[in-house]
């Protein structure tokens, strides 16, 4: 999968996209992750990349020159979508489309904005993180790559899996504990190291679902409430 990124923060952006997993696919050849400055395309001497809005008003705005100019360019992978608090929510569902995809860009814009003239003729999608404003895109982009890269075949290992995890079937993850059992006088729940596995998964589910009841009940409410088998696992574990 190809993902370009278009910013004027490119050694960030560089730097952030080559570590950990996204990092591994890269060198690994399964992510082909390019990484372009706007600040290449300008024409001027002071490298302009933005300027005061017409009309007026505080802050300044990404012009259109630098964006078309490396788009004509490098011909970046389509969609393109610009990241921004304006934009269809990132949510699981929308990384796993996106994951589908031979490649798609992302450009990065500044709080301030950018020209119109981008979004109307060049920008095809607009993706937003959340409801928060940060000072420019860059961090919004790369946590669609880290979303949608560790669902692209390959890679992720063969030990960890996207389909047991939070999201996946609409619950909130269950508590997990490693070695040792005992640590610092707090124990690890008896059921873990019982052996019994059936009694670990329903304890999970338990888990899970009194989290989440707890923290997202909008999460509850979109799997239809609690089925009898969900409140009869609560009750079982005293959750
Ligand atoms: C992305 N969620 C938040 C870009 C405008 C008006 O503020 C703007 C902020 C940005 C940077 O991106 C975000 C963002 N997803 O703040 C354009």
């Amino acid at each position: 999968m190809r993902i370009d990124v278009l910013t004027i923060f490119p050694d960030f952006v560089q730097t952030a996209v080559g570590v950990g997993v996204i990092g591994r696919g890269a060198t690994s050849g399964v992510l082909d992750l390019r990484v372009h400055d706007l600040r290449r395309e300008t024409t001027d001497v002071h490298q302009t990349v933005d300027a005061a809005p017409f009309g007026g008003g505080a802050g300044m705005v990404l012009k259109p020159e630098p964006v078309f100019n490396l788009i004509d360019a490098v011909e970046p992978p389509r969609p393109l979508i610009y990241m921004g608090p304006a934009g269809r929510p990132l949510t699981q569902a929308v990384a796993q489309e996106l994951s589908e995809l031979d490649g798609f860009s992302l450009l990065c814009g500044r709080y301030e904005g950018v020209d119109q003239r981008i979004l109307d003729h060049a920008v095809d999608d607009v993706i937003s993180i959340g409801d928060v404003v940060l000072a420019g895109g860059e961090v919004a982009a790369l946590t669609v790559i880290e979303a949608v890269g560790r669902l692209v075949p390959g890679v992720l290992g063969n030990a960890s899996s996207t389909s047991d995890e939070s999201f996946s079937d609409g619950l909130l993850e269950y508590p997990q504990y490693t070695r040792p059992a005992e640590f610092r006088g707090w124990d690890v729940p008896a059921v873990l190291t019982s052996g019994d596995h059936a009694r670990v998964e329903r304890w999970r589910r338990a888990q899970a679902l009194r989290l989440t009841l707890d923290r997202r009940m909008d999460l509850i409410e979109a799997r239809g409430g609690l089925s009898d088998a969900d409140q009869d696992l609560l009750l079982e574990f005293d959750a």
